[in-house]
């Protein structure tokens, strides 16, 4: 079996004191992996650490975004260069210490034979440490929502610990992908099963972070509610739409 050369993208707002620990338990499970930090010129200095840590290790660099555009639009970026640069796997993972670096070598291995692979908290196995309560009940009304109104058979598509392969993203136009926060990871689920492509979930226990803050929001939510209520309505008009009716070739 060819292991599939992987790139790790870490988008990362503000996560000067967890980027170091994060990238380097991260290397020490997966040492053949590359890691590309994309930082959206966060004010406490993280792309200056990652650039330090870049000068040391060539398997790390960073990609320095001008302001704060959000998740989704440092994710395509990311997305971009590794595709330029001939990846064959393309993992997301956060910056914060909450994604076990100890299950990406099973993320890697479910990528062998799926298109995309999500290290999920609500699959059977799965869990989270430590997370607030509120925000456990977010993710899991967000991710009941989102499965029952688009009708996926997937129990977290709003986690941010995954792995595409390359052909995956080429099969998508990445260009129309407009989500801007978090509902970034359910636009590109859908889109993924929507182009036919197949997707699996590895159980991950989920710890909340040590250091920094979330920057979840109320903007967040909001974007997340109403293009996934937008994307179940378009769904159910398609569905309902009747069948073209056959050409007749006489
Ligand atoms: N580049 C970039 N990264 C972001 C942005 N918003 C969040 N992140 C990163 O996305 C990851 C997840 O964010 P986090 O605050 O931990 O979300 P939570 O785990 O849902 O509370 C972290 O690595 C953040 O630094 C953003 O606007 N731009
Ligand atoms: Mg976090």
């Amino acid at each position: 079996m060819v292991q599939l050369r992987a790139l790790v993208v870490i988008p990362t707002y503000n996560e000067a004191e967890s980027i170091a620990p994060t990238i380097a338990t991260l290397l020490e499970a997966v040492p053949a992996a590359s890691v590309l930090v994309v930082d959206d010129a966060s004010p406490d200095g993280t792309g200056a650490v990652v650039e330090r840590l870049a000068k040391a290790d060539p398997r790390i660099a960073v990609l320095h975004r001008p302001g704060r555009e959000g998740l989704g639009h440092a994710y395509l970026a990311g997305f971009q260069r590794g595709l330029d640069e001939g990846f064959d796997a393309i993992v997301e993972m956060d910056a914060d210490g909450s994604h076990p670096a100890s299950a990406l070598p099973a993320i890697l291995a479910a990528l062998e034979t799926h298109d995309l692979v999500i290290g999920s908290r609500w699959t059977a196995g799965g869990a989270v440490a430590n997370w607030p309560r509120h925000r456990e009940l977010l993710s899991r009304t967000a991710n009941t929502y989102a499965r029952l109104a688009l009708r996926i058979p997937v129990r977290d598509s709003t986690a941010g610990y995954r792995a595409f392969r390359a052909s995956t993203l080429r099969r998508i136009d990445l260009s129309r992908v407009e989500s801007r926060g978090y509902c970034f990871q359910i636009d590109m689920t859908l889109r993924v099963i929507d182009a036919g492509l197949s997707v699996t979930e590895v159980p991950i226990t989920f710890t909340d972070r040590i250091a920094g803050r979330s920057k979840m929001s109320g903007a967040i939510v909001l974007e997340a509610m109403a293009r996934v209520t937008g994307w179940g309505i378009q769904r159910l008009f398609r569905r309902r739409r009747p069948a073209p009716a056959p050409v007749d070739s006489h």
